[in-house]
């Protein structure tokens, strides 16, 4: 029905348990304080020995950023370094290099960062690459001169794609939608938005995006925004969120309003916040990838550049623990894997 790859109830069980492995580790660790830890020096000194890696999301409070630094701080355990997670509170453009510039002076030995922005960030990541700091980017990317590596959770392509399939489908091809989406500024949404556009102009002359709307990967910002795009557009027939945190807003708002089941509603979110939205039929079905993944596989990839492993070049390869061996690409980037398609049917599958 989909391009995308559907997950089997076999791989849907092991991601189950890397989640509930995950948030144990989490739980476990005092979860995501606005500071939590140093990191400071150690490995990373070419010597073999393990990294001390901070990870840095784009903003704090969001379920996707827990569950993929769990991911990435279960690989750092494995690995026996010193996992670190710092952040804003807001998913603005310059907000993070307050922390870049903290970790740099800690003597860090690798940052994992996802940009709300790809150029804000650059100088002081460039500093911290100039004292021995490696720079991995997973999820949203910098320029690519910023940054050593970075470690993509499915091609820009793929996850356009699924998620124009979703909505034309959803709203038999034809009227009205809305993008409903994060910053302004964020790298991979903008990445994604601009081929679906592509995608959209190509192949679904009868659907008119009328509005792209940002709500910041703030919860209340996306959810006042659903109304707003509802209440601009009466004859809307699908929004399309790319954001966790906005599809999550937008199926709260949908959920108890006239709309539901009359508007539809797609994009990417996790399982664990959408689940009763699928259930009450507010929603048919979302995309995303196993973000516990993307940060497991930027942590090993993080640690392999610290210690000396690889550099970063187009056909460098390392293991990356449980997910086996990968291969660095010609833009200096990891690729982790395709994007899930979630519905009623899957959905209790999946706890993350
Ligand atoms: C939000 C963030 C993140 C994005 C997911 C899909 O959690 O914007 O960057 O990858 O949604």
């Amino acid at each position: 029905m989909f391009s995308t790859r559907r997950i089997t109830r076999r791989r849907g069980a092991a991601l189950t348990a890397v989640a509930a492995s995950a948030a144990l580790l989490l739980t476990a660790c005092g979860g995501d304080g606005e500071e939590a830890g140093g990191g400071g020096g150690g490995g990373g000194e070419g010597g073999g020995e393990a990294a001390a890696i901070t990870f840095l999301p784009k903003n704090l409070g969001n379920p996707y950023f827990d569950t993929s630094n769990a991911g990435g701080q279960e690989a750092v355990e494995e690995l026996g370094g010193t996992f670190s997670e710092v952040g804003p509170t807001e998913a603005s453009p310059t907000s993070q290099v307050s922390f870049i510039e903290t970790a740099a002076q800690q003597g860090v030995d690798a940052l994992v960062v996802s940009a709300n922005d790809p150029e804000a960030i650059c100088d002081a990541l460039n500093e911290a690459r100039g004292v021995g700091v490696k720079v991995v980017t997973f999820d949203s990317d910098t320029n690519p001169d910023c940054r050593d590596l970075f470690i993509n959770q499915a091609t820009a392509e793929g996850i356009a794609k699924v998620q124009v399939d979703l909505i034309t489908e959803q709203i038999g091809d034809e009227g009205q939608i809305a993008i409903l989406s994060a910053s302004a500024n964020a790298t991979n949404q903008n990445a994604w938005i601009e081929l679906m556009q592509a995608e959209l102009e190509t192949n679904h002359p009868n659907v008119e995006l009328v509005e792209i709307a940002y709500g910041d990967d703030d919860d209340q910002r996306s959810f006042d925004q659903t109304a707003a795009l509802l209440q601009t557009y009466p004859d809307l027939k699908g929004i399309v969120s790319p954001t966790t945190v906005g599809i999550a807003a937008a199926a709260r708002y949908l959920s108890t309003s006239e709309y539901q089941g009359q508007v539809a509603l797609t994009g990417l979110g996790t399982p664990n916040q959408m689940r009763e939205y699928v259930k009450d039929g507010t929603v048919e079905a979302f995309a995303l990838w196993n973000p516990a993944d993307l940060g497991y596989l930027a942590a090993y990839a993080a640690n392999a550049l610290a210690t000396g492993e690889i550099s970063g070049e187009a056909g460098d390869t390392f293991e990356a623990g449980r997910l086996g061996s990968f291969e660095v690409g010609d833009d200096a980037s990891v690729l982790l894997g395709d994007p899930f398609v979630f519905d009623a049917e899957n959905i209790d599958d999946f706890d993350f």
